[in-house]
């Protein structure tokens, strides 16, 4: 309430402000007291100024497209599973125009045709994209396909079968690949997932030889499902979620009444694990060496939730980060969710994005989020279209004022625009309308919108 008392007060405060240069404007050019057709004059030189003032303000929109609809290769339907570290690539699957599922690779900025089909392995009908990343510009996917049985596979440039993978007893089946990191000619190259042979083996498909993970454990973890940026930590998990780091494995647990569980995701930087703790419920979870297993919540604590993937710890310090994605079950239906600053109660981000869903699509999931927080990778219902689509989204809300880009429009953004008040400068984030100068067009922009996704 305060802060939308500011808001307003503030819009008001510069509207007046405003009008008495306008005024004394007309005053410094001699129309203090203007003759008709001078009245008309200025009548004219106002509008041209709001026009050219909303000129600018629509500009600044159009420069901030934050919500992303992926499209399909052709089918009814498109998932995506996991963003680049720099939030710029993404993968999933989509169906094909024969039905058929593909593995896929998003960019953004969006170039034709927006999603790139990965093809499949010879001989195979279908693949899925489960793991991407990117590093100057090269980037590398991983998922399973098809190939009579499921092989693990690579795509950079083009689809590499890895095979079935490794176990800790006899010889693998079938083999499918979750994470990335590294590219494929570096050393750092490491595909994880899982391999198969009437059980499921946790594995480390690269670098070779392939590894089984955690064999010392009874029953050994069926899933390795994510992997940090230097390779070293590797986490997974069924029947309970499980920690592994140059060659040590440790289970996490359950939360207190569950008895299973699974890591889904890490930091790039190894820290943070997070998941989903199993039971009479299923809830998200967060672990860290320090706090353990910690319960993730919603504001209503009756229903399900999931935590998929997890940024990097504060960046900037700012209470917003580390971010963590997911999705609550409301009942209704999915909802994608993320939980800031490890602030264990999490928020809707089809409420705190409304104004991006105005048509009426629902965010259902946020499987992954990029490095720095910013951009996040999902699924949901497009309703345009009615089908099932994958999203990309921009959390920073600079075009409305969000200047330090934590998606929060509050008193720093508003003191970045003063200290740089007056300044001129190009690209600057302080510069919201991009029009060269930080001046009090850019100022009202962040009070308009003061309070907005805090
Ligand atoms: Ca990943
Ligand atoms: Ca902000
Ligand atoms: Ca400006």
């Amino acid at each position: 309430m305060r802060r939308h008392l500011l808001k307003w007060d503030g819009a008001r405060l510069c509207a007046r402000e405003r009008l008495m240069r306008v005024r004394s404007l007309a005053k410094a050019m001699g129309m203090e007291r203007p003759s008709p057709t001078r009245a008309k004059g200025l009548f004219s030189w106002f509008k041209m100024c709001l026009a050219a003032w909303l000129a600018l303000l629509l500009l600044g929109l159009g420069l901030g497209q934050q919500l992303f609809w992926m499209g399909t290769l052709g089918g009814s339907s498109s998932e995506a599973w996991d963003i680049s570290s720099d939030g710029m690539w993404a993968t999933g699957t989509s169906e094909t125009s024969d039905g058929w599922f593909h593995a896929f690779l998003f960019h953004y900025p969006p170039m034709p045709p927006w999603l790139w089909d990965l093809g499949t392995l010879p001989g195979g009908f279908w693949s899925r994209g489960w793991g991407v990343y990117s590093e100057d510009s090269q980037v590398v996917v991983v998922g399973e396909a098809d190939t009579g049985v499921v092989h693990a596979f690579y795509w950079y440039g083009t689809m590499t079968d890895i095979g079935a993978g490794c176990m800790c007893f006899g010889e693998p089946w079938s083999g499918r690949a979750y994470d990335v990191t590294g590219l494929p000619d570096s050393i750092r190259f490491t595909v994880v997932g899982s391999s198969n042979h009437e059980v499921f083996n946790a594995v480390r498909f690269l670098p070779e030889p392939c590894l089984p993970l955690c064999c010392d454990i009874d029953p050994p973890p069926e899933f390795a499902y994510a992997v940090s940026r230097d390779g070293r930590v590797i986490v997974g998990g069924w029947p309970l979620a499980f920690i592994w780091q140059d060659g040590v494995c440790r289970l996490l647990g359950t939360l207190p009444g569950h008895t299973n569980s699974a890591a889904y995701g890490v930091s790039p930087d190894g820290s943070l694990v997070v998941g989903l703790s199993g039971g009479p419920d299923r809830h998200g979870f967060y672990w860290t060496r320090s706090t353990g297993m910690v319960e993730l919540l919603m504001p209503d604590v009756v229903h399900n939730c999931i935590a998929h993937d997890a940024s990097d710890p504060d960046p900037s310090g700012v209470g917003f980060f580390p971010r963590i994605v997911g999705a609550a079950d409301l009942g209704s239906g999915d909802r994608a969710y993320w939980w800031r600053g490890l602030n264990r109660i999490g928020e809707d981000l089809n409420l705190l994005f409304a104004d991006l869903l105005s048509d009426g699509s629902v965010l259902e999931v946020a499987t992954a989020i990029s490095a720095d927080g910013r951009y996040i990778v999902g699924y949901g219902t497009h309703r345009p279209t009615e089908q099932r689509m994958g999203f990309w989204l921009d959390t920073c809300r600079h075009e409305k004022g969000d200047v330090n880009c934590d998606s929060c429009i509050d008193d720093a953004d508003l003191l970045a625009v003063l200290f740089r008040f007056g300044e001129h400068c190009s690209g600057c984030p302080e510069d919201i309308n991009r029009d060269g100068i930080v001046d009090d067009a850019d100022l009202l922009i962040v009070l308009f919108n003061f309070g907005l996704g805090c």
